[in-house]
């Protein structure tokens, strides 16, 4: 697999100089600073392709060109909005760029409650705990049918045996504080969307309110209206990425539940079924999230990987852990549910050239005071990344893959 990085643009503290010592061989990024709901221009495309290229990496992966809301709860200008992300899908690919992940996820991109859950050996990972998740939902968010949603959710068998997630979610309430309250906006709604170009931001006023208008769009939207809104979507960019080489890689919903009230539709193996057989086109393809799809108990993520490697453009390599009573966080990248070794044999296997990038690494070793992204650690991903790569050169030398690590003389 190629080994690529999720850089965040020119403004990253994590240097395209600093990649290349790593040995990181393709770029995976978005134009971070273009508003949502407007076209990516070939100029700006290129200049930072340019930039990118100038260390001897290629653009391998969009991440993410977003899908505004419109698109997905099915607007009165969704028709218009298409045809602007038809356009930066030509402008891409006339720079050469023909990978694009995105997601349809409702509203929130990715959830997390803590961001900085320590682990046995010091370092911290992201970690999502379900009573927080509840109580943010029924007394901050103060969603109209929270509760009940709560007092019927039930985790997949095996787990959170006797666990009454309400119950914990009101006693949580009696210790809560205002600060403790502002600190798990700043972890579901600012920190973890901030930095993915989606609809909330650092600085936003009042990210609880927006949070609520968001929702009342969904209103009257359930699981085969998001299907069939999805569906259109991709028929309707289809022949632009035939005609272009495009291939359009849906990330998984992270974690992989309904939350909210929201229907998510890219959780389970039925789900990925449905979506590459609804729009059959080699193009309508998968970003095959080992981490997202682990947090998922009923994920077999092996399995997921053998059935779905030839419709899979783009993976994402880390891996979870689900503690007995449901709650998760971020495994090793060599341990947890997601078999890191096998997906490798599975992927390099289906093709040596499929981009890969390894995601959420610890914060590790001063990584925590320097302002990364969440989950996007410098030293944290590097550890990762030599891990992965240690499995990548065993895979190809079974293979008969020739391993070549960049930036040395041999
Ligand atoms: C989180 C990321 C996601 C992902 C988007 C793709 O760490 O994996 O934000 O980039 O869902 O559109």
């Amino acid at each position: 697999m190629e080994k690529t990085w999720r850089w965040f643009g020119k403004k990253d503290r994590i240097t395209l100089a600093m990649l290349q010592q790593i040995g990181v061989e393709g770029i995976v990024t978005a134009l971070h600073d273009v508003p949502l709901g407007e076209v990516w221009t070939r100029e700006k495309i290129h200049d930072l392709k340019e930039y990118i290229e100038s260390y001897g990496m290629r653009w391998s992966v969009v991440e993410s060109l977003p899908v505004v809301e419109t698109i997905k709860y099915g607007g009165p200008d969704r028709d218009y909005q298409i045809e602007v992300y038809k356009q930066s899908l030509r402008n891409l690919s006339a720079e050469g760029i023909h990978c694009i992940c995105y997601n349809f996820m409702p509203v929130l991109d990715w959830a997390r409650t803590d961001l900085m859950h320590q682990n046995p050996n010091g370092a911290y990972n992201l970690y999502f705990n379900y009573a927080e998740f509840a109580y943010f939902d029924i007394y901050i968010l103060k969603r109209e049918g929270a509760r009940t949603d709560w007092e019927n959710f039930r985790f997949p068998e095996g787990y959170g045996e006797g666990r009454n997630v309400l119950a914990e979610a009101d006693e949580l309430a009696k210790q809560m504080t205002p600060e403790k309250d502002h600190a798990l906006v700043e972890n579901i709604v600012i920190k973890t969307q901030g930095f993915v170009s989606g609809n909330f931001h650092e600085g936003d006023e009042a990210p609880v309110q927006k949070f609520r208008e968001f929702l009342a769009l969904y209103k009257g939207i359930d699981k085969s209206k998001l299907r069939e809104n999805m569906k259109y979507f991709l028929e309707a960019i289809m022949p632009v990425c035939e005609e272009c080489g495009m291939n359009m890689c849906v990330h998984p919903d992270d974690p992989p539940i309904e939350v909210l009230g929201l229907p998510r539709i890219v959780r389970t193996e039925e789900d990925i079924d449905w979506l590459l057989t609804a729009v059959p086109n080699k193009h309508n393809g998968l970003t095959f999230c080992a981490g997202s799809l682990s947090a998922g108990a009923y994920n077999d993520v092996v399995k997921l990987a053998q059935k779905f490697a030839p419709r899979t453009h783009f993976v994402h390599l880390r891996s979870c852990h689900i503690f007995p009573n449901g709650d998760f966080t971020e495994a090793s990248h060599l341990g947890g549910r997601a078999h890191l070794v096998e997906l490798v044999r599975i992927f390099e296997k289906e093709n040596p050239a499929l981009p890969m990038r390894v995601d959420h690494g610890m914060a590790m070793l001063g990584d925590e005071t320097k302002g990364y992204n969440s989950g996007y650690s410098f030293l944290g991903r590097m550890f990762a990344l030599g891990q992965v790569e240690g499995i990548l050169a065993t895979v190809d030398s079974e293979l008969g893959i020739p391993y070549k690590q960049p930036g040395f003389f041999d």
